[in-house]
């Protein structure tokens, strides 16, 4: 597996999944999740729902992924997670842990080679960005990639690719 630290906007990325930073609801939001959503048009939020009340009716856990179209996006999929509220957790680390986990485990269920994953939780969630960036280093050490060929660390400023690249690079 090749890792790639990059800077910029996840929704203008051509990879088989980028990884959405959503919320239990996963009815849309701000940040990342909002971006995602505008980019991809409304049929995304019609899938959205469509999983809501076949799937998860309460909504999705912290920690675990779902796949779904990515429609007007570049890229194939998108796979949404849900990263912990950092000050609302005891022990934050195996959720965002779990978070990048799933989102790997399910894009290998689905045959794909590529993966953009944003800063989880590292925005409104306010997760310490060295902090999350030592956890996906842990996940990206113990996963046993199969199908997946590339992963890209998509971060939206130079400062926080800065930060990602002394701890992973
Ligand atoms: N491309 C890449 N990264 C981005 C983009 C983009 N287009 N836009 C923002 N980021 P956040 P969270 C970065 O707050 O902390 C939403 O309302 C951003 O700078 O999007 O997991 C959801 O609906 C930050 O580094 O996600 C949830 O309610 C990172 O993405 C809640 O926010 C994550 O910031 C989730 O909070």
């Amino acid at each position: 597996m090749k890792l790639e630290i990059a800077v910029g906007d996840i929704t203008k990325l051509r990879v088989d999944a980028i990884v959405n930073a959503a919320n239990r609801s996963l009815l849309g939001g701000g940040g990342v999740d909002g971006a995602i959503h505008r980019a991809a048009g409304p049929r995304l939020l019609q899938e959205c729902r469509e999983i809501r009340r076949t799937r998860h009716p309460d909504g999705l856990p912290v920690g675990q992924a779902v796949l779904t179209g990515a429609y007007d996006l570049p890229a194939k999929h998108v796979i949404h997670t849900v990263g912990p509220v950092f000050a609302a957790e005891r022990d934050p680390a195996p959720l965002l842990a779990a978070a990048y986990r799933n989102s790997l485990a399910l894009a290998e269920e689905h045959g794909l080679r590529s993966i953009a994953f944003p800063a989880i939780s590292t925005g409104v969630y306010g997760y310490p960005r060295e902090d999350a960036a030592q956890v996906v280093k842990g996940v990206l050490a113990k996963f046993a990639f199969k199908s997946l060929e590339r992963v890209v660390l998509c971060y939206f400023s130079p400062d926080d690719k800065a930060v990602a690249e002394r701890i992973l690079g």
